[in-house]
This record gives structure tokens, sequence and C-alpha cells, in this order.
């Protein structure tokens, strides 16, 4: 007799922008969410508001081994998604150890949990274009050498090689997925493409005046957070576990992007845009652009949302949100 149980999954990181779209993902496919979170002394559930009373929530953290352990004695889920992280390139400079000990570190944590408690779990960990870096080849692919140029991108491309090494040394399903960058309207405010959206919206209200930004030159592949998550779930549904490039294998200047949110609303960027020292980087990454025929070949997965259409969705959530037409992000 085949087991009917739902399928239960343990996501660290559920409070961030992946987290809240995969654990609707998750949920529609009806499985169980256990969602790890992290103490503090105010709860920032503010992305996952919508889903909570569909939810369970267990305590810990990336930095404490014990309480992973704990938290999968817990639960016993067959599918973990490690997504949590200091993910924040400009604060990695800033906090190189913290962002080691969560970051990398974390990762160890949370394999080692596994490795203890069940190691028939299989495992996700979130991998990043960042540890390309000063990249070797255009279009980068799974066999594209790192060159990480951030405490962060350094931290991740640990975190990698300890995923690959527990997939060899131990024979745990665990798999990397290499993402290139994705947003969407759940996006941090600290991060470009949300930050440019918001003021668009603001500008656009008359609330402020002007928008100030490092690097203009700088090319991302950037793509819709809501496509990518489910390139997360295909890879651990795969017999044999491996590491994959998920990517629009399109790259756009952050110039670009400015340009297309602000004529979004009938403005030109030029009028409002200010160059500033200070979001400038110690180390930059200048150029991203995937390749993911792995992903679309062995998984199956295609990305559905083009860069115009990822635009102009954020730049209309921002303006509903500072309308207060929604109550929380969309
Ligand atoms: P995010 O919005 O910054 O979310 C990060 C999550 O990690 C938050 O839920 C945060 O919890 C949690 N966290 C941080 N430190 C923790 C700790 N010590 N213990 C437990 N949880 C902790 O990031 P995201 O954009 O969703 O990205 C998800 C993952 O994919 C990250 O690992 C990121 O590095 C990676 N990634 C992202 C992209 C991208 O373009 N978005 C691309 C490649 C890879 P709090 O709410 O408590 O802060
Ligand atoms: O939006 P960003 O901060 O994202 P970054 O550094 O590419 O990192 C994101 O994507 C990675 C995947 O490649 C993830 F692993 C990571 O967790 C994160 O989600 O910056 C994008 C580009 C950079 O070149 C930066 O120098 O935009 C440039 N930029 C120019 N002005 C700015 C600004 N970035 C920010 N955050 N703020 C600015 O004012």
């Amino acid at each position: 007799m085949t087991d009917q149980r739902p399928r239960r999954a343990l996501i660290s990181g559920i409070t961030g922008q992946d987290g809240s779209y995969l654990a609707e993902f998750l949920l529609d496919k009806g499985y169980e969410v256990v969602g790890l979170v992290r103490r503090s002394s105010m709860v920032s559930f503010e992305r996952i508001a919508h889903l909570q009373d569909r939810l369970t929530i267990v305590s810990g953290d990336l930095l404490d081994e014990a309480s992973l352990i704990e938290a999968l004695q817990q639960h016993r889920p067959a599918e973990v998604y490690n997504l949590a992280a200091q993910s924040f390139v400009q604060t990695s400079f800033g906090q190189p150890v913290l962002t080691g000990e969560t970051t990398a570190l974390g990762v160890t944590r949370l394999l080692d949990a596994i490795r203890i408690v069940d190691p028939s779990i299989r495992f996700y960990q979130a991998s990043s274009s960042e540890m390309f870096g000063k990249v070797r080849e255009v279009p980068q692919t799974e066999d594209t050498p790192f060159h990480p140029r951030s405490p962060y991108g350094v931290a991740k491309v640990y975190g990698h090689w300890i995923t690959v090494n527990y997939r060899e040394s131990y024979d745990l399903h665990a798999s990397s997925g290499i993402l290139f960058n994705h947003e969407s309207p759940r996006r941090g405010l600290e991060f470009v493409t949300r930050k440019i959206t918001h003021a668009v919206a603001s500008i656009y209200l008359g609330r402020q005046r002007e928008l100030r930004l490092g690097n203009l030159e700088a090319k991302r592949d950037w793509g819709y957070a809501g496509d990518y998550v489910k390139a997360m779930w295909l890879m651990l549904q795969q017999d044999q576990p491996d590491d994959y490039v998920v990517c629009s294998g399109e790259t756009h200047s952050v110039r670009e992007f400015c340009e297309l949110a602000f004529a979004h609303l009938g403005m030109d960027y030029q009028e409002f845009v200010v160059v500033d020292e200070a979001f400038m980087r110690p180390a930059e990454v200048d150029l991203l652009v995937g390749n993911a025929d792995r992903a679309e070949r062995t998984l199956g997965w295609r990305r559905e949302v083009g860069f115009g259409d990822l635009v102009a969705m954020m730049v209309d959530a921002d303006v509903d949100l500072l309308q207060g037409k929604l109550k929380g992000l969309s």
C-alpha cells in the first residue's frame, strides 16, 4: 500500500522573499509546510501573513545546530529547503564574519543535522550566481569556475561545496540551485530592483524627489521569484541529486532597469537618478548572464515572466502599496 500522508517540507528562511513563494507553491501541491524562524523581538511575518493559518512555525537558527536537530526530530520532514542566509551583498562587506557563520557554516550545521536525524531527507541549497563573480565565461553554466567578489559570494561558494561534499560523502540527496537574481513585489527594499520600483512609485505620488544609486552599469540576469521556486521543488523530485543553473538567459543593466521603471509611469529616469558613491561596492560583479539548458532539459523548467513584465509588476505593486490599496506585500 502506498503512503497517503501529505509530504512534509521544512523551509529555512520562510519569512524571506523566496520562502514565502515556496511556501505558497508547496501548500498548493498539498504539502504540510514547516517554517524555521529565528527568534527576534519583533516578528517579521509580513510576507507570510496570508499563509499563517496553513503553516507550522518552528523556532530555530542557522547559528545554532542543536535547534536544527530539534526541529528535524520534532517535525520529520521529507524535504528541507535551505533558503536562510545573510543575503545582502553590501552588508557582507561590513559583516563578513556573521555572513560566513550564517551563509557558509549555517549550511554545514543544517546538513549535519540531516545526517544525524534522518539521512533520507532530501535537501535543497540556495546557491547563487554571485559565486561566478568576476566571470570566467559568458554565459555561465554549472561548469563555469567560481571567482566570488564579496564575503557573501565566498560564503555561498563554501555552502555550495559543502552540499556537494555531503552528497558525495554520505550519499545525501542534496541538490544545489545556482539561482541568478530573482525579484518580485516582495523583494527587500535594500536590493536595487525594489529600491528603484519603490522610489519610482514614491516620486510618481509626489512623496520623494530623487533616487540615489551606485553603479548603474552593472548587468544582471533578472527573473521573477515566483517562477524560480518551482525549479527548487523540481530538483528534489529527481531520482538523482545534482546542481542546476536557474536564470532567464538575458542580461540588463541597472540603468536599463531604471529607464523602464520610470518610463512605465511616464517619467524620464535621468531627471531623478543621482549617482552616489555610498552605494558603490569595494569589488563589483560587472556582468551576470546564465545558461539554464540543464534545468530546462532535465527538470522541464521554464521561466514565465519576462523582464519588461517583471518591472511593470513591481512598479504597479509599489504604487498600490503606497496608495494603501494593499494591506501587505502582494
Ligand atoms: P531574503 O529575503 O533576504 O531572506 C533571507 C531569510 O533568511 C529570511 O527569512 C531571514 O529571516 C532568514 N535568516 C537570516 N539569518 C538567519 C539565521 N541565522 N537563522 C535562520 N534564518 C535566518 O532572501 P531571498 O531573496 O528570499 O533569498 C533566499 C535564499 O536564496 C538566500 O539564501 C539567498 O542568499 C539565496 N539567493 C537569492 C537570490 C535572489 O536573487 N533572491 C539569488 C540567488 C540566491 P529574518 O526574516 O528573521 O531576517
Ligand atoms: O540588487 P543587488 O543588491 O543584488 P546582488 O548584489 O546582485 O545580489 C542579489 O543577487 C544575488 C544573485 O546573483 C543573490 F545571491 C543575493 O542574495 C542578492 O539577492 O545589486 C545588484 C546590482 C549590483 O551590481 C549593485 O552594485 O545593482 C548595483 N547597484 C547600483 N546601485 C545597487 C545600487 N545595489 C543596491 N542594492 N543598491 C543600490 O543603490
